[in-house]
């Protein structure tokens, strides 16, 4: 109990970042879920960012996959589980086993990854599972296979409390690890200090002590750069290279190539000499320094190479195994890390094991699986690949929207159009739904129950706050379900969860004399102890020990345990653009949401930071084709085109482009970024560059546009080519539209939308085509619709805010059609703090009436008091404030 209320506390786990934060949460009645952090929990101590403190608006009912579907219908689980493995044993006898794939996720628990890895390389005997960690953390598990033997992350969160240095490399943490990013804003209080290296001036980088922008995929030469320097100023760690470490002396001839002065450095990358300097002096200085990297490494062409010369430059000086010392690859999703130990890559087997024969023979014995696969299966864009060309017949995903988030995105459409027979185990419809023969409602966060491993090896369990809804089931238990009808029924029969986990454990430890990944301290949790498992990091020796930091001992887990420095050459895949493609697209993610939004697009709150898709550039390349501030835009690659708002910011070096990777069919169809990204890969880890694209703008000139407020749902309209955008507020939708069409488009559109109940009241004038439409229901606003071809239109919050009345004040009926209420309008500006709704007008009042700091803005106006995910920016807010010439 809690709070000596009567309402019992559920300790769970975030179903978002890989920070991994405890939840509390409450559970009044029905579906009705107060949250908050789990001040016992290690990780967050009690803080929640903006996403996991709106967890309870997104846990409602409305929207869910409830029933099994086959093609279109309800079904039952049984015809369902029978179709499937069915349609997946047809294929396997005609065309052998590697003609079915799973395509799996970092967001489904350990067992569910662990039963999937085992039904797929176990027993169908093909290696043909693979995650949508290749999209994430590829690059860094190769990295750390090649450097240290095994995928091991060697720190700790502890470490970065204890930092005196922190880089981040292609890390927004401010944005995507934000609780985490709070503790270090702590430790710089205390004197730490932090260098950004991202071509973007993102809200880490605004408040950090150093921003290096350097062009886009210069990464490796400045790592390259900073060894050098520190060999040359004799900053290297002699003695422990000597102890620990192999490949120094390839290594140092290989940085002989090329001119590794602070100058050549700095031209290559694009960046002030100076600045350079400076890095290399802070880095040489600091003995305490932890490397975070994050996307901005691992989705390029060099992602290996990256993650390979940061950690050089660490291995080269010691700086790992120790308290504030270590190359951090941080992990995206909640459970990527758990993919990665239970082999939910193509090219591991299980258990950080390959397929070594005596590997593989060791897993096989253990499942009692001679069938168990002997080779890799396809990396993720290649199984889309073998989707389209037909070698692939059958497919499972599972908690992924691979529609969306794979690259080139259109052609994965494609694939799964064309393939014979697609799965999707999802709670929601999706974009990736919309192609399944079969539906499959699997439980979501809240209804769950299991295990998580976060960025710090961290194992968590999430935990169920209600019964599970409809006909939906977890993972784990639907493709044990399936296993049983293939006839593969006496390995996956376990009674529950806890007893999947158990065997999990169980392999981790099995004929384990040099595996670092050993879980022997869980192998005998009874069902409750595991349900009261607490936070441990992995490995967790007999007593049920965990382990914080790896390497301590400066032992790896090669063969000969020491650490391998490997050579890196960098390439410049940016200088050698296509003329017609001039610009370098980057994608990412915003503060509030989360990838695909089938989750946060369910909280109105999360919609307002950035409510509709938009593309930054530097005012410059704006200027060069006629693209204005706020203007639709036409973002076009070689492989597709995405319209979206244009933001001319400074931020942004000249030459490059930041698009958001979020937007959906669901949401904005024309502001998808993935049908623009090539599948260009790295050629080892095969993940994807979605940092960049050769790309270039052009204003999308519509001839229209207007917004339309309904409380009932709507669709894009069909035949339509409109750029259309939905974006939920608290008691209605707002869509916003344009296009490039005549009076009859409009036409077309107002008939597409149809009418609602109610009273029409109306308003037209020809010389400005303006289009204004109200629709009130027994004294409730239904509708609004506003069109024009020229004239403004008024803001949207004050409409919105009226749908959130029960009954239409009188007043407001009178002005409805002026769009605004009488007397003067108080317009908050863009939404800074999503909590508790402080816009950014409010906020720069308060900087003008004095406030210098975050906390002074907070106890003005109350911004960032709740969550902290707007501090660095309000800290940003200030900084631009002060210094006029960094506003643009
Ligand atoms: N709010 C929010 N948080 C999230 C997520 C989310 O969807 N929303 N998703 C989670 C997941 S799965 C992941 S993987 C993480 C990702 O977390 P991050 O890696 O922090 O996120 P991104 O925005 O993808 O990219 C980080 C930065 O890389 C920079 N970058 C681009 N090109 C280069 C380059 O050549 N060199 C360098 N050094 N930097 C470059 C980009 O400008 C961007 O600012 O976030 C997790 N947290
Ligand atoms: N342009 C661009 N594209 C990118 C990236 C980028 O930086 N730029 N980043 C890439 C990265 S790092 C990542 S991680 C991917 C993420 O891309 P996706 O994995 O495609 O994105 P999500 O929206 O997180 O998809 C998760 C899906 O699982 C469902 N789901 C949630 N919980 C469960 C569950 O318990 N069981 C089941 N069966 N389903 C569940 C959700 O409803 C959702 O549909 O995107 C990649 N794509
Ligand atoms: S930082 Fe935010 S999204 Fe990440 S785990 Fe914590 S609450 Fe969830
Ligand atoms: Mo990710």
């Amino acid at each position: 109990m809690a709070d000596g209320s009567l309402i019992p506390t559920v300790r769970t786990a975030c179903p978002y970042c890989g920070v991994g934060c405890g939840v509390s949460g409450q559970v009044a009645e029905g579906r009705a879920l107060a949250v908050r952090g789990d001040t016992a929990h290690p990780a967050n101590n009690g803080l929640l960012c903006s996403k996991g403190a709106a967890l309870g608006a997104t846990v409602g009912l409305e929207g869910r996959l409830l029933s099994p579907m086959i093609n279109g219908r309800e079904a039952g689980w049984t015809e369902a589980v029978g179709l499937v493995a069915r349609k997946f044993s047809q294929a396997i006898a005609r065309h052998g086993p590697d003609s079915v794939a799973f395509y799996v996720s970092g967001q489904i628990l350990t067992e569910d990854y662990y039963v999937a890895n085992k039904l797929m390389k176990g027993f169908i005997g093909s290696g043909n599972i693979d995650t949508n960690s290749r999209l994430c953390m590829a690059s860094a598990v190769v990295a750390h296979k090649k450097a240290f033997g095994a995928d091991l992350v060697p720190g700790c969160y502890e470490d970065l409390d204890l930092a005196d240095l922190v880089v981040f490399s292609g890390h927004n943490a401010a944005w995507t690890h934000p609780v985490l990013f709070r503790r270090m804003e702590a430790a710089r209080a205390r004197g730490q200090r932090h260098v950004v290296i991202d071509p973007r001036r993102t809200d880490t980088a605004e408040v950090a002590d150093l921003h290096l922008a350097i062009k886009p995929q210069t990464d490796v030469r400045l790592w390259n750069g900073l060894l050098a320097d520190l060999i040359r100023r004799g900053a290297v760690d002699r003695g422990y290279i000597a102890a620990h470490v192999n490949g120094f002396a390839q290594v140092e001839a290989a940085l002989c190539e090329a001119d590794q002065s602070p100058t050549a450095v700095a031209a290559d990358c694009g960046i002030a000499t100076a600045d350079v300097e400076a890095f290399f002096a802070l880095f040489a200085a600091t003995p305490r320094t932890v490397s975070l990297f994050s996307m901005g490494a691992n989705q390029s062409t060099q992602g290996v190479a990256k993650g390979l010369s940061i950690i050089n430059a660490h291995l080269a000086t010691g700086r790992i195994g120790k308290p504030g010392a270590c190359p951090f690859s941080i992990t995206g999703q909640p459970n990527a890390m758990g993919g990665r130990e239970t082999g939910g890559m193509a090219n591991t087997l299980a258990g950080h094991m390959d397929f070594a024969p005596e590997d593989r023979a060791r897993v096989a014995r253990f499942w009692g699986a001679p069938d168990t696969a002997d080779k890799p299966g396809l990396k993720a864009v290649d199984m889309f690949e073998a989707i389209h060309d037909g070698r692939i017949k059958a497919v499972w995903v599972m908690a992924t929207n691979p529609a969306v988030s794979l690259p080139d995105a259109s052609r994965v459409r494609e694939a799964l159009d064309r393939c014979p027979f697609v799965v999707v185990s999802d709670c929601v419809e999706t974009d990736t739904t919309a192609f399944a023969d079969v539906k499959l409602p699997a439980l979501a966060w809240g209804e769950k129950d299991g295990t998580v491993t976060n960025s710090e090896r961290r194992i968590s369990r999430q935990r169920a706050l209600f019964p599970a809804p409809g006909l939906a089931r977890p993972d784990w238990r639907i493709i044990a379900d399936v296993a049983g009808a293939m006839g593969f029924g006496d390995g996956f029969a376990w009674p529950s969860q806890a007893s999947v986990f158990r065997e999990w454990a169980r392999l981790t430890a099995f004929e384990n004399s040099d595996r670092l990944l050993n879980l022997a301290g869980l192998l005998d949790l009874t069902r409750s102890d595991y349900a009261a498992l607490e936070p441990v990091q992995w490995p967790v020796t007999e007593g049920g020990v965990g382990t914080p930091r790896l390497f301590a001992d400066g032992r790896f887990q090669t063969s000969d345990h020491r650490a391998v420095m490997v050579p890196v050459r960098p390439v410049d895949p940016v200088s050698a653009c296509d003329p017609a493609y001039p610009l370098s697209l980057n994608t990412g993610r915003i503060r509030d949401q989360w990838h695909t939004m089938t989750r946060t697009g369910l909280a109105p709150d999360l919609w307002r930071h950035a409510p509709e898709p938009y593309v930054d550039l530097h005012p410059e390349d704006a200027a060069a084709v006629g693209v204005v501030e706020g203007g639709l835009t036409r973002i076009q690659t070689a492989r597709g085109e995405a319209v979206a708002i244009a933001r001319l910011t400074d931020r942004q070096r000249p030459g490059g482009l930041f698009m958001p990777m979020h937007w959906t069919d669901a949401f904005a169809p024309s502001g998808r970024s993935n049908p623009l990204i090539a599948a260009n890969l790295d050629p080892v880890s095969g993940q994807p560059e979605y940092k960049h694209t050769p790309a270039r703008v052009r204003p999308y000139r519509e001839t229209w546009k207007g917004f339309l407020l309904s409380r009932q749902g709507h669709a894009p309209p069909k035949g339509l080519d409109l750029v259309w955008r939905r974006i939920p507020q608290t008691a209605c939708d707002l869509y916003e539209f344009a296009g490039r069409g005549d009076e009859a488009e409009r036409d077309a559109l107002r008939r597409a939308l149809g009418e609602p109940a109610g009273e029409l009241l109306s308003y037209g004038d020809p010389a400005t085509g303006a289009r204004r439409e109200a629709w009130v229901d027994r004294n409730r606003l239904e509708r609004v619709l506003f069109m024009t071809s020229g004239g403004p239109l008024p803001p949207r919050s004050w409409l919105a805010d009226l749908f959130e009345a029960a009954d239409l004040p009188v007043d407001a009926r009178a002005t409805l059609l002026f769009g605004r209420p009488l007397g003067p309008v108080v317009d908050a500006g863009p939404m800074v703090c999503a909590c508790l709704k402080i816009g950014a007008r409010t906020i720069d009042a308060a900087i003008a009436a004095g406030a210098a700091t975050p906390d002074a803005v907070g106890a003005i106006t109350g911004a960032g008091t709740n969550c902290g995910s707007c501090r660095p920016e309000l800290a940003r807010m200030i900084t631009i404030a002060r210094e006029p010439a960094h506003a643009v």
